[in-house]
C-alpha cells in the first residue's frame, strides 16, 4: 500500500516538473491560428469585366452591363461547400470601381444597375449564402479605384474608409480583407482619363485604416500587398505555390521582394504566414475563351501541394460567368479535386502504429511520440530543450505500402525546424525516401510508392527543440498529368509526358484521343493551323490523363526578327515559353520589335507570352501593335494595356479587324516591372 503512494507521488512530481517548451521566436495570434485552420476557402471575382472580358475595368464601363439572369450566390457557397472549402472572398469593389453593394457613397454600384431594378446587394446575398452553408466570409476591396474622381487626392482615403465601414459593419463577421496592391495608374477618374501615380506606402495611411478595421472586426485577417505588414502575405506568384522552404515569418518593417514573400524569412520578428491564391481558370475574371482551360485534377493536386502542403493556406479562385454562376466546368473540376483529396487522405497509416522516440522531453507520456500520431492537434511530440537533432519512428509491423508523408509542427510554440528526412526500412535495410527544409502548419512530402515494416522521421536541424503536433502516413492513388505540346519554329510538334513510365497518345483533327489514336514516338512535322490533343497513359494501372490541348497558328518558318543580329532573339518564335529574349537596357521607350512574317498574312490579332523568369522578367504593360507591307510604312492597328501582367505572366491576347500584312511591329511603351530592359518569350500572330 505504501509503495503504490509512494510511486504515484513520485511521478506526479515528475509530470509537474516537466514543463512544456517555451515559445520561440514570433508566434501566431488567435486570428492568425484560426485562419490557418480553415486551410482552403475560396475567391470569387465578379463585377463588370464579367460582361466585357476584360482581367482590369478602366472604370468608364455602363452599369447598365450589370444585369445577370441567374445570379445565385448559394450555387456559389454549395459549390464551394460541397469542394471542401471553408470560406469565401469576393471582390466586393475591384480596380474598376464598380461596388457590388449599394453603397452610400458612389453611384457607380448595382444600385444603378437593371439587375432587381437596382435594388439588388450581391455582398448581402453572399453573406446570407455562407451563413447557410456554415462558411465564413471574406471580403476583397481594391484600393485602387480607376472611377472615382478624388482617387490621388486626401479625399479618396475617407471615401475608402467609409465603404471600408459599410463593408465591415453590416454584412456580419468578416474573416480576412484583401487589399490588392495593383495599380496601373491610368483610369477613367470621374472623366479626367488621366494617369495618376500615388506612393502605396505611404498614400492609404494604412496605420489608421488597420486600427479602424481591427475596431470594426477584431477577429479579421488582413491581406495587403504593398502596404504596412498585413497578418498574412502574398507568396509572390498567383501560379498556386509558395517556395520549398517557408518560413512564417517576415520583418515586421521593410520592403518584401520576391523571395522573402515566397520563402519567407528565417530569423524574421514577424509572423506573417503565406496565402497562396490561384484561379482555378488562367484569369481572375470570367472569359468564356477559358471554358476548356479550367485546371484540371492533376494540376489542383500539384497546387494543393505546393501549397497546403507547404505551409501555407489555399485560396483557390472562381471566375463567376455572365449568368452569375460558377460554370459547370468549374464546378466539376472542383468538386473532383475534393474527391481526390478525399481519397489521398483517407486512411493515415500512421494513426494505429507504434510510435517511439530518440528523447522524450523528460521523458514523460505528456510528450511522448505517441502524441504525434493521436490525431489530436492540441497534443505534441517534444524533445528535451537541448536537443534538436531526434527521431520518431513508426511500426507498422508488417510490410505496409506508402507515398506520402504529412508532418505539422506545433506552431503555437512557434516555427522551429529546419531540415528533416524521412527514411523507410525496406527488407531490413533503411533507405531515405525524402528530405526537406522547413515544416510549420503542415508540410506534405511526396515519393514514388514505397513498401516498408518502419518509418523513421528525423529532425537534423531546428532553431529549438522539435514540438511536433502531428505525422500522417498515407497511400494515395496516382494520378497521371497531361502531357505538354510545343510546336517549334520547323513546325515540329513535341509532346512532353509529365511521368516517365506513360504513353502518350494524341489526335490532330481535334478529335479527343484515346489509347486508339495515334501513339506518339516523337516529334512530328506539321504544317499552317491545327489543334494537337493528346493524352498520358499508365499501361500498368489503365488509367489516362485529363486531355492537353492546343492550339497552333501559321507556321513561323521563314519569320525573321528584323533589326538585330543576336540569334538569341529568336528564342520569340521558338514556340518554347520557358526561352526569352530581352532588348537591351540601352533602348529607351518606345522599343520597337519587328518581325518579318515572310509573306504577306490575313492578321486579325496578335498574341505576347512575356519572359517567365521570376527574376527580372521586364515584362511589358502598356503597347501599341502596328503592322507594314514594305517594313517603312507602318499602321496602328491596337493599344492598350497588358492588365495584370506582372502578377498573372499570361499569355496575352488581343484582337482586331482583320488587315493583310507581311510585318508586325510590338511597340513597348511601359514595364510592368520598371525595368530598363524589354523581354519576350514568345510573340505570335491570328490569322483568319
Ligand atoms: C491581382 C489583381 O490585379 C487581379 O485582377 C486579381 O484581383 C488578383 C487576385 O490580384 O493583383
Amino acid at each position: 500500500m505504501c509503495s503504490i503512494i509512494f510511486s504515484i507521488s513520485i511521478t506526479g512530481i515528475n509530470y509537474a516538473q516537466v514543463k512544456a517548451p517555451a515559445p520561440f521566436g514570433p508566434v501566431p495570434s488567435d486570428n492568425q491560428m484560426r485562419w490557418q485552420e480553415m486551410e482552403y476557402y475560396a475567391f470569387v471575382h465578379y463585377s463588370l469585366n464579367t460582361y466585357t472580358d476584360q482581367s482590369w475595368g478602366y472604370g468608364n464601363e455602363a452599369v447598365k452591363l450589370f444585369n445577370p439572369e441567374k445570379l445565385d450566390c448559394r450555387q456559389w457557397a454549395r459549390t464551394c461547400k460541397e469542394a471542401g472549402m471553408k470560406g469565401i472572398i469576393i471582390t466586393a469593389k475591384h480596380h474598376c470601381g464598380f461596388c457590388l453593394w449599394p453603397s452610400k457613397y458612389t453611384d457607380y454600384s448595382v444600385k444603378n444597375a437593371p439587375w432587381k431594378n437596382g435594388k439588388g446587394d450581391v455582398v448581402r446575398e453572399m453573406a446570407d449564402a455562407c451563413k447557410e452553408y456554415g462558411l465564413k466570409l471574406g471580403i476583397y476591396l481594391s484600393p485602387w479605384d480607376r472611377n472615382h474622381p478624388d482617387y490621388g487626392k486626401p479625399e479618396y482615403i475617407t471615401y475608402f474608409r467609409n465603404q471600408l465601414t459599410e463593408l465591415l459593419t453590416n454584412y456580419g463577421p468578416i474573416f480576412e480583407i484583401w487589399f490588392d496592391g495593383a495599380n496601373g495608374g491610368s483610369g477613367y477618374y470621374g472623366g479626367a482619363n488621366e494617369t495618376r501615380k500615388i506612393d502605396r506606402t505611404t498614400y492609404y495611411d494604412w496605420s489608421n485604416t488597420y486600427k479602424l478595421i481591427r475596431k470594426l472586426q477584431p477577429n479579421i485577417v488582413i491581406w495587403n500587398d504593398g502596404g504596412d505588414r498585413g497578418d498574412l502575405r502574398w507568396v509572390g506568384t498567383e501560379a498556386g505555390y509558395v517556395g520549398e522552404t517557408n518560413w512564417s515569418l517576415l520583418n515586421a518593417t521593410g520592403d518584401v521582394p520576391y523571395d522573402m514573400l515566397h520563402y519567407g524569412v528565417e530569423n524574421g520578428n514577424d509572423w506573417v504566414p503565406a496565402e497562396v491564391n490561384t484561379s482555378i481558370r488562367p484569369e481572375w475574371f470570367y472569359h468564356p475563351g477559358e471554358n476548356n482551360r479550367v485546371k484540371t485534377v492533376p494540376q489542383l493536386m500539384e497546387t494543393y501541394y505546393n501549397s497546403i502542403g507547404r505551409n501555407g493556406s489555399l485560396l483557390l479562385n472562381f471566375p463567376i460567368d455572365t449568368k452569375g454562376l460558377i460554370h459547370e466546368n468549374d464546378v466539376k473540376e472542383a468538386l473532383a479535386f475534393a474527391y481526390a483529396v478525399k481519397k489521398a487522405f483517407a486512411v493515415n497509416l500512421a494513426a494505429n502504429a507504434k510510435a517511439t522516440a530518440s528523447n522524450v522531453r523528460g521523458n514523460v507520456s505528456r510528450f511522448a511520440a505517441a502524441m504525434a500520431t493521436d490525431n489530436n492537434k492540441n497534443t505534441y511530440w517534444a524533445t528535451d530543450d537541448d536537443v534538436s537533432n531526434a527521431s520518431l519512428t513508426i511500426d507498422f509491423a508488417k510490410p505496409t505500402k506508402f507515398n506520402r508523408f504529412l508532418v505539422q509542427e506545433y506552431i503555437r510554440l512557434g516555427q522551429r525546424v529546419k531540415a528533416f528526412t524521412v527514411e523507410a526500412l525496406v527488407d531490413g535495410n533503411w533507405k531515405e525516401i525524402a528530405k526537406a527544409t522547413t515544416i510549420g502548419y503542415k508540410r506534405i512530402l511526396r515519393f514514388p510508392t514505397v513498401k516498408a515494416t518502419k518509418v523513421r522521421f528525423t529532425i537534423n536541424d531546428s532553431k529549438a527543440c522539435p514540438v511536433i503536433a502531428n505525422i500522417g502516413i498515407y497511400n494515395a492513388p496516382q494520378i497521371l498529368a497531361s502531357p505538354s505540346i510545343i510546336r517549334n519554329q520547323l513546325g515540329n510538334i513535341n509532346i512532353i509526358p509529365a511521368d516517365a513510365e506513360s504513353v502518350v497518345y494524341y489526335t490532330t483533327d481535334g478529335k479527343v484521343p484515346t489509347t486508339t489514336s495515334k501513339k506518339y514516338n516523337g516529334p512530328f512535322q506539321t504544317q499552317g493551323k491545327l489543334q494537337v490533343s493528346a493524352i498520358a497513359y499508365e499501361p500498368a494501372s489503365g488509367k489516362s490523363s485529363p486531355v492537353a490541348h492546343e492550339k497552333f497558328d501559321i507556321e513561323k518558318k521563314d519569320w525573321k526578327i528584323i533589326g538585330t543580329d543576336d540569334e538569341k532573339a529568336n528564342a520569340i518564335i521558338d514556340g518554347n515559353p520557358a526561352t526569352a529574349w530581352h532588348q537591351s537596357k540601352d533602348k529607351k521607350e518606345p522599343v520597337d520589335l519587328v518581325i518579318d512574317l515572310g509573306k504577306e498574312e490575313t492578321l486579325t490579332g496578335f498574341r505576347y507570352l512575356p519572359d517567365q523568369n521570376v527574376w527580372n522578367p521586364a515584362i511589358i504593360s502598356q503597347y501599341e501593335f502596328y503592322i507594314s507591307n514594305d517594313n517603312a510604312e507602318w499602321k496602328l492597328v491596337n493599344k492598350g494595356e497588358f492588365s495584370n501582367i506582372k502578377n498573372n505572366p499570361l499569355w496575352q491576347v488581343k484582337n482586331f479587324s482583320s488587315i493583310s500584312a507581311r510585318y508586325i511591329k510590338l511597340r513597348a511603351l511601359q514595364k510592368a516591372d520598371g525595368n530598363e530592359e524589354t523581354g519576350y518569350a514568345e510573340v505570335d500572330v491570328i490569322t483568319k
